[in-house]
């Protein structure tokens, strides 16, 4: 042993104390040999007096979307059905990999001349051009002008998350107006990002419709400029969109207030199955040469789930101002993971730019949303069938992944713990989960909580 360590081993310090030592001594150089043995032998406690450091952490609740999976996944049951999250099945209950997405793939993998490197800070610059051609519309004057930037970032959640801080840091006004209710992960990401987030009325639980004269009021006393989070189609989780005409006057209101819109575009093609027809309130505010934000996901339209593609575009006034823009862009993101990965957005690229893959995109797109739609078919005349109590014609009304059922939180409960069907408390359903198999298991389950849970 080193002459130094033998001579710390005095009978006054304890075994874990000269074990600090040694460690201290060596860092600082001042012993170039070290016990290793005696510092990795140390148990996690031995050195150190009371607890961990982390002793005071209180155990934090399950999210309240993600965390239904969790429980699920823990349920032994050979019937147990999850229509927590939004995430497609098919018909057989199985996540599904677009056809067109497998040949991209192959594609890719085929390519010898494509490499590993990092992505510029704002990601691969074709599937930027193409995400915004995809959302503004092929022709947009916007895009044309070179009035917007766009950034790949993480899916739709780092995109709304990019945004925000990029709104927090060189926006005048840091308040923004989110929909009640909305996605439960919004108010954290705005927050988390410095913004201060209010809330504007958004749903009718009486009629399960949009309570559009509320709506209008709260935007209209909102502070000039305040920011304005909108679902571009298929709201989650009421399933409830305004129509084109109310679309209008959320617009003009909106202009004639400086609000400025933050759209939060997670569904393209989902609610409708038409991927224009689903930009359509986004291109109404882009058309009239205002400003705007956009956050796109692509992990439900092209089921990308878990590469975690998407893009933020800022519409500007000007192209000088776009460029400005995006250099701030840039020190949002790189401090926060450096450049977004490659594989996700080259998917994206080679789909959007071919016409036939795109072609076959939009078939395999169109084919996902017709499912959806046939769901809310089924299960409505499956609850007529029953003779269930109460009037559920908001099944079929509503777009989208989602059924915002109107079921409450003892009855979400009862179905769980019953009849093993899992869905957030809100009483939201994701209709891209169910099959015919299951809708009489689930029209079963709503039958027996309605008329036995109050
Ligand atoms: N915006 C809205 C309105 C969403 O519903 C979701 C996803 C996102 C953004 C973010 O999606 P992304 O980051 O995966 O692109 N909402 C899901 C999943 C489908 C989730 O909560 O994360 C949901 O079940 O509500």
């Amino acid at each position: 042993m080193h002459p130094q360590l033998t001579s710390a081993s005095s009978s006054t310090s304890s075994p874990s104390d000269r074990r600090l030592s040694a460690l201290v001594r060596h860092l600082t150089g001042s012993s170039p040999e070290i016990d290793s043995q005696s510092i990795l032998s140390a148990s996690p406690t031995s050195g150190f007096h009371g607890d961990s450091v982390f002793s005071h952490i209180v155990r934090a609740p399950e999210d309240p979307i993600l965390g239904v999976t969790v429980a699920y996944n823990k349920d032994p049951s050979p019937v147990k059905l999850n229509l927590g999250v939004g995430a497609y099945r098919t018909e057989e209950g199985k996540p599904l990999v677009l056809n067109v997405v497998r040949k991209a793939e192959q594609m890719l993998v085929n390519d010898r001349s494509r490499v590993k490197e990092y992505l510029p800070i704002v990601g691969l610059a074709e599937f930027n051009k193409l995400s915004a051609k995809l959302i503004l519309g092929a022709e947009s004057p916007a895009i044309r002008e070179n009035r917007v930037t766009t950034v790949q970032c993480l899916s739709g959640t780092g995109s709304l998350r990019v945004g925000a801080e990029f709104l927090a840091k060189h926006y005048h006004q840091r308040t923004i107006y989110i929909p009640h209710p909305t996605w439960g992960n919004h108010p954290k990401v705005f927050t988390l990002a410095g913004l201060s987030v209010k809330t504007y009325r958004y749903y009718n639980p009486v009629t399960r419709g949009l309570n559009f004269q509320g709506l209008l009021e709260d935007l209209g006393s909102a502070p000039s400029g305040a920011i304005v989070l909108l679902h571009a189609c298929a709201h989650n989780p009421t399933g409830v969109d305004p129509t084109f005409q109310q679309w209008e006057q959320i617009r003009q209101l909106m202009r004639s207030k400086c609000l400025l819109p933050f759209f939060d575009s997670a569904y393209q093609g989902f609610a409708s199955g038409s991927l224009d027809a689903d930009a359509q309130s986004v291109r109404m505010f882009v058309a009239d040469g205002g400003e705007c934000l956009v956050a796109q996901s692509y992990a439900k339209n092209m089921g990308l789930y878990g590469e975690r593609v998407g893009a933020l575009s800022i519409v500007c006034r000007a192209a000088d101002v776009a460029s400005k823009v995006e250099s701030q862009l840039k020190l949002v993101i790189r401090p926060m993971y450096s450049n977004p990965p490659i594989h996700g957005a080259s998917i994206v690229a080679i789909i959007l730019k071919d016409r036939n893959m795109y072609n076959e995109w939009t078939i395999e797109l169109k084919e996902m949303a017709d499912r959806i739609i046939s769901m809310r078919q089924q299960l409505f005349d499956a609850l007529r069938a029953r003779g269930t109590p109460g009037d559920w014609s908001h099944i079929i009304k509503q777009i989208g992944m989602f059924t915002f059922t109107g079921l409450n939180k003892e009855q979400v409960a009862f179905m769980t713990k019953e009849y093993h069907i899992y869905m957030t408390s809100d009483g939201r359903i994701s209709m891209a989960g169910l099959s015919l198999k299951t809708v009489p298991q689930l029209a079963d389950a709503i039958h027996a909580a309605v008329t036995r849970v109050v």
